[in-house]
This record gives structure tokens, sequence and C-alpha cells, in this order.
């Protein structure tokens, strides 16, 4: 063990103390004193409209139904970030990815030339000083492992295994397909290794993402029910959704077939919204209709993802929970539901959505917030976004306008009522920048040279320099 690492391991294992919860005995814990195994199951780019759980009629889902049949689905689940890394860190860290600087995908592009304002110099990869969720649980004597995507690493730094996995199983055959069913080998193997002990397996596929593709058979299947004018008709990503919803299948009969599924929770979600522009052959992928726009930006369609929530004994099969929650949350739910207190000096902005899967009480938390400095691959902009109640406000970085939308009548974002409600705008808009300086979020700078006369043209800019900050916890010689 490395130094660093003993200093990490004696930061979170500080942490061993059980939390005094007063609660009411669980299924679970009545059963058996063994702490719950976690299966986090995290989709590269799935859509919020995706599943037909959540009301799609083009994509065969019925894994992923009975899971949700089994636990509590949430109609109102965000992803932190419209794009991947920021939303993956978050989760390892139960921090909104503005206050870790992590808040575009690594290593992102594309700034325009002649920008009206310049791009921030983000965080290139986990800094090795966070606890992770692995991490916390390790400490607490589970067994972790990470297989699939990962997207937190500035080359070898930041790997998983630098981040408390014990095991890190990266790679699968590259066909999508096989992929898939490659990476769930891996995550079968290990959870019948470790199947007498608690573990954490954080299965990410790299499905349903860009390159879509898929095998011949199976696109043919939805090619023969696509229909032109349907929002989802995308025979190949529907193959691909398939694909992981096997996955899932298969993941919950392994965990029958070894008599564990009663202690082991699982969370099965997204990292961002669909890809509901051109970005590559055979796309877009998916609509997220309703929802207003895609992965990229900072509307529902962006950041609503699907997110269900299984804890055996406990969660009211077949319910549905409409209070918003974020990927920050399940820091705090996994150390709750586990009875481990984590390190008390690891900031954390998610709450706990205990009271929520129980079905027993609300959060007491405000307002949810959003920041992405950054334009995307598909369109979006810079902008920020805060939701509070049926609320939410969007701001624009760079042209510093605002819409505004009451989300319980326009769940599409189409009315914008800034002009109509200018308090409320002037509100809404005050908190999400007093929550930008209280996390310490970096807003760009105006670009001086700015020549509004000439155009603004997206391209591949040069690559900001990591802060210093990023080669502190970088620990290259590691
Ligand atoms: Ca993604």
């Amino acid at each position: 063990m490395t130094r660093r690492e003993s200093l990490k391991r004696i930061a979170a294992g500080a942490a061993g103390a059980a939390l005094a919860l007063q609660r009411p005995l669980s299924r679970a814990a009545e059963v058996s004193t063994v702490k719950p195994n976690f299966i986090f199951i995290l989709i590269d780019d799935m859509g919020w409209a995706d599943l037909a759980c959540y009301g799609s009629t083009f994509f065969e889902t019925p894994h992923i139904d009975r899971l949700a049949a089994e636990g509590v689905r949430f109609t109102d689940g965000y992803a932190a970030c419209p794009v991947c890394s920021p939303t993956r860190a978050s989760v390892m860290t139960g921090k909104y990815p503005a206050r870790l600087h992590l808040t575009n995908f690594l290593v992102g592009r594309r700034w325009p030339t002649n920008p009206p304002i310049l791009p921030v110099k983000w965080q290139l990869h986990l800094p090795l000083e966070e606890v992770t969720l692995a991490e916390a649980l390790k400490a607490a004597g589970y067994a972790t492992c990470h297989v699939g995507k990962w997207h937190l690493n500035e080359g070898k730094v930041s790997q998983p295994d630098q981040q408390g996995f014990d095991l890190t199983v990266p790679k699968a055959p590259n066909d999508a397909d096989k992929q898939a069913a490659g990476f769930t080998d891996a995550a079968l193997r290990f959870i019948e290794d470790h199947k007498a002990k608690p573990f954490f397996l954080y299965l990410c596929h790299h499905s349903v993402h860009i390159p879509l593709e898929a095998r011949k058979e199976l696109v043919d299947k939805y090619a023969a029910k696509a229909k032109p004018g349907d929002a989802q008709n995308n025979p190949i990503y529907a193959a691909m959704v398939e694909c992981v919803d096997k996955s899932v299948g298969r993941v919950m009969a392994k965990l029958a077939d070894l008599g564990i599924a009663d202690r082991t929770v699982v969370v099965f979600t997204s990292d961002n919204g669909g890809l509901s522009v051109k970005e590559g052959p055979n796309t877009p992928a998916t609509s997220n209709a309703p929802l207003r726009a895609g992965k990229g930006h900072v509307y529902e369609g962006s950041i609503r993802v699907p997110l269900i929530v299984k804890w055996p004994g406990v969660t009211k099969p077949g319910s549905t929970c409409s209070v918003p929650v974020s990927s920050q949350d399940f820091y705090p739910t996994f150390l709750e539901i586990a009875d481990v207190q984590g390190d008390p000096k690891h900031v954390v902005d998610g709450v706990s959505i205990v009271p929520l899967v129980r079905g027993a009480g609300g959060l007491k938390r405000d307002a949810l917030y959003w920041h992405y400095p950054h334009y995307s691959n598909q369109g979006g902009r810079p902008g920020g976004a805060v939701r509070q109640g049926d609320w939410k406000l969007v701001e624009f970085y760079d042209t510093a306008a605002v819409e505004l939308y009451n989300l319980k009548d326009d769940v599409g974002e189409k009315n914008d009522l800034s002009k109509q409600q200018p308090e409320r705008a002037a509100e809404l808009r005050k908190k999400l920048d007093d929550w930008r300086k209280a996390v310490g979020a970096q807003m760009p700078a105006r670009n001086p040279a700015y020549d509004p006369a000439r155009p603004s043209v997206p391209q591949e800019p040069p690559q900001p320099k990591a802060e210093p900050k990023a080669k502190v916890g970088g620990a290259a010689k590691q």
C-alpha cells in the first residue's frame, strides 16, 4: 500500500463506526446482520423515455421493467450534469460537479471561434484526495468492483484501482452486443466470488453511447417495427437498449440463483439524457419527448434520467416517487443503508434518499442545481439551471439570458414565463448565483476580443491546461 493509499484508508476508515440511526427494522435487517450488497448499474446516455416502464412503446425492456415492478421508480431522477464524466464524479463523491470543478466530459472539446466567453480550466481527473464511495465502503469491509466505463482518469492518473476499487474490468470485446455481455460476464464472476461478504459492484456499460452498433438479427427485429414518423424509431439503438436490458436480467437472475437477492440493493440509472441530435453515423439515437432536448443541454431531456431503486424488503414493489433526486444523493444514501458514517471531513452535497426509498417521508432540500459552463457536442451552450419545487430557471452564460418554466404544467419547457414572472425569475437567478458562489463554481470570463459582428463557429479548440490543483492530486509518479 502506498503512503497516499494509507492516508486515504485512514481518512475513510475513521469512518467505520455505525450511525445510530433510529428507524424501524427492515426485513433485510431482521434476517441478517450482514451489511447489504450494492449493485449500481450505470448506462451511458440512456434517455428518460427509453424504457417501457417510462412510457416507451418502441424499446423492449422487460428485465428493467421487472426491476421497476420490484422496486421504486423515480419520475424526477436527475443526472448531476448533461454529459458523462461530471455525473460519474458526482456519483463517486456525493458532490456537485461544480464544487469539484469537473464540469465537462474528459477531455471536452468544441469551443467556438470568436466566442463571447472564454473556456474555464476544468478539472481533468477526479482528484485522488477525494474519498470515493468505493473507498468509504471498502473501509467498512466491502469488496469493491468496477466494470466497464470509468471516464474519471487523466491517462494513468485516477484509475478505478486508485479510487477504492479492489478489482477493475475496463475492457470487454468491442462489439456493442458482446461488450455488454462481456461486462456482464465479469460482473457475474465478481458477484459469485463475493457472495458471502458485502460487496459494491459498479457496473458501467459503454452502451447505449455512440458509436451505435448491434447484431444484425437484433437490428432487423426493431427495423420491422420502426415507424418513420415516430419519435423513437432507431433500430440499432433499440438493439443496444435490449442488450443492456438483458444484462440487467442476467444480474438479477444471478442474485436469485445465489440466494442473495434479498440482501442486495440494486440501483439502475443513466449518466445523462439520450442523444437526440445527429452526432455520428446512425444518429440521432432517441427522443426524450415529452422532455425538451437531450444530452449536452440543461433542459429536462438532458438531465432527467431513468432511476430505479430496489431495496428488498424496504422499497414498496411497483411504487413511484416524484421527488427530485440527483447523482450526488447516492453517496450519502449508500452510506446510510450500510450504516457507514464516512469521512467527516468529506463534504457531501447530496442528501440521503432513504426516506423516499422507504416510502416514508420527504427530503429537506430546497433546490437542485446544475452548472455546465461549456459548449457541448450536441449544440448546447454554457449555462446553468436551478429547480425548486415545480419551478425551473435556466441561465445561459454566453448571453446572460434566462428562461423560467413551471414543470408541473409544462414538462416540455415550451412556455418561458420569465417575462410574465420577472420577480420569480430574479429570485431563482439569485439563488443559482448564490449556489455557484457557495460551491466555488467556475464562471467563464467575457472574451475581450469578442466581435459581435463576426459569427461564432464551433470547432475543436486547444485543450485548456488543468489548474495546478489538478496536478497536486495527480500523483503522476504513481
Ligand atoms: Ca454519457
